[in-house]
């Protein structure tokens, strides 16, 4: 990486501390990604966007703000990003995947939160991630009690805008979803100073429409026999979804996709065959978190699909291009968000719809429900998605585990006796 420290001390990063961080994810990175045999060479680009993950990126977004741009910095797929854009804003995910983080999470919020939580708080407190630092705005959501508060605590230190979402899905809380994107609408042109009009959100629904749709594409080669690329990396391709330039995103993805066709009519097989197919399902894995995935495709099962926000949740259903008025836009788009079935909903019955559903289409032999500790919400909904796969016979196990690496031993063995189990 080339030498960042100017533009990081202006965004007043802690040097000594950021050094320390720096210096552990370049191994991290090899033994988890690099050493990973028979790699798509589309691949190369995310290798670099890691690389580079707080500097050209981060110098993107300086550059960007040093013209009057704004960033947004948000924590939830049910932040529309089309809005951000639409007004000539860029929009960024800070979800903290790093044990790097906790304990100066642990500082401010109890030891019995949520890691997520508490890494995206330690990662503002502790000034060591460029992207908190970056944005201008930071943009919240009522989903679990955990953020709802973190809201508040993160609030101290950048400028805070709550989106209230609903936690059921009767006709009125679509209507008030709406409601909530029309105020999100206001306060983004009032802090970039630009208009979302009708032929810019249409534009911005486009963009982020293709990458859906590249997303898409990449997940529906997941469903052949011969898996042309492992789970890890296609993980790592969602977490960087959250952050890159949706254009360049989207181009890269797409070209990535045209190799993994070749693949496929080549019968490459990234696995061997006789490799276990696996559902993720469950809460979402930030960047850098990779631990689940490795452990999985380590100890004999590959993942060919997340049902996760850091993958189908992500990307499903497309909105309306063609609108007639910014309000039909804005229905529109409050209509595809609020079909993501988070835990945070009561019922959440379309989750498990989409879980039976992601087991069929990727042809997958168990699934492995992956939870947080603390995430009382997905913890919980464990109960009924378990009975509801038992009647189906779909085999399945939940791992619940935090960022830190004690408990890998242990999920490795629970893991390689579920796939000796579903051998049978
Ligand atoms: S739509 S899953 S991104 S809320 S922070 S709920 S893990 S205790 S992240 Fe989420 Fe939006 Fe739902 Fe998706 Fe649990 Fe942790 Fe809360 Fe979490």
């Amino acid at each position: 990486m080339a030498d960042y420290k100017e533009l990081w001390k202006s965004l007043d990063i802690d040097l000594e501390k950021h050094d320390k961080l720096c210096a552990v994810l370049p191994e991290f990175y090899e033994d988890i990604y690099l050493s990973q045999e028979n790699r798509p060479d589309g691949m190369n680009y995310f290798n670099f966007v890691v690389s580079e993950i707080h500097g050209l990126r981060i110098k993107e977004l300086a550059d960007f703000k040093e013209k009057g741009g704004k960033v947004f910095g948000s924590f939830c797929v049910f932040v529309p990003d089309e809005i951000v854009f639409a007004a000539d804003g860029i929009g960024v995910g800070l979800c903290g995947g790093s044990d790097f983080w906790v304990p100066d999470g642990e500082k401010e919020l109890p030891r019995n939160t949520c890691p997520l939580i508490k890494a995206s708080v330690g990662a503002r407190i502790s000034n060591t991630c460029p992207y908190f630092s970056s944005a201008d705005m930071l943009v919240g959501e009522t989903t679990c009690d955990g953020k709802k508060k973190a809201w508040e605590i993160l609030g101290e230190y950048t400028p805070m805008h709550v989106m209230d979402l609903p936690q059921m899905k009767r006709e009125k809380d679509y209507k008030h979803w709406k409601e909530e994107l029309e105020i999100f609408k206001d306060k983004v042109e009032k802090m970039t100073g630009n208009k979302v009009t009708k032929d810019k959100l249409q534009e911005s629904i486009k963009m982020i429409n293709d990458k859906r749709k590249a997303l898409q594409r990449l997940y529906d080669l997941r469903k052949n026999e011969k898996l042309p690329i492992s789970g890890k990396d296609a993980l790592l391709i969602t977490q960087i979804a959250f952050y890159d330039d949706p254009k360049r995103f989207t181009e890269k993805v797409n070209e990535l996709c045209d190799e993994l066709e070749e693949r496929v009519k080549n019968e490459v097989n990234v696995f061997n065959d006789d490799t276990k197919r696996i559902l993720v399902t469950g809460t979402p894995q930030a960047v850098p978190n990779w631990k689940m995935h490795d452990i999985i495709e380590t100890s004999g099962g590959a993942v060919v699909c997340e049902e996760t926000c850091i993958g189908t949740r992500y990307f499903t259903n497309t909105v309306n291009e063609d609108c007639n008025s910014l309000d039909e836009q804005l229905k529109e788009l409050s209509n595809r968000y609020m079909g993501i079935n988070c835990a945070c909903f009561t019922p959440n019955d379309g989750r498990i719809d989409d879980i039976k559903r992601l087991y069929k289409e990727y042809n997958a032999e168990g699934v492995i429900y992956y939870s947080l500790p603390f995430c009382n919400t997905y913890a919980i909904e464990y109960k009924r998605v378990k009975e509801e796969l038992d009647k189906e016979g779909i085999p399945v196990i939940m791992i619940e585990t935090d960022y830190s690496n004690q408990d890998v031993g242990q999920i490795k063995t629970r893991l390689e006796a579920f796939f000796e189990m579903l051998e049978n």
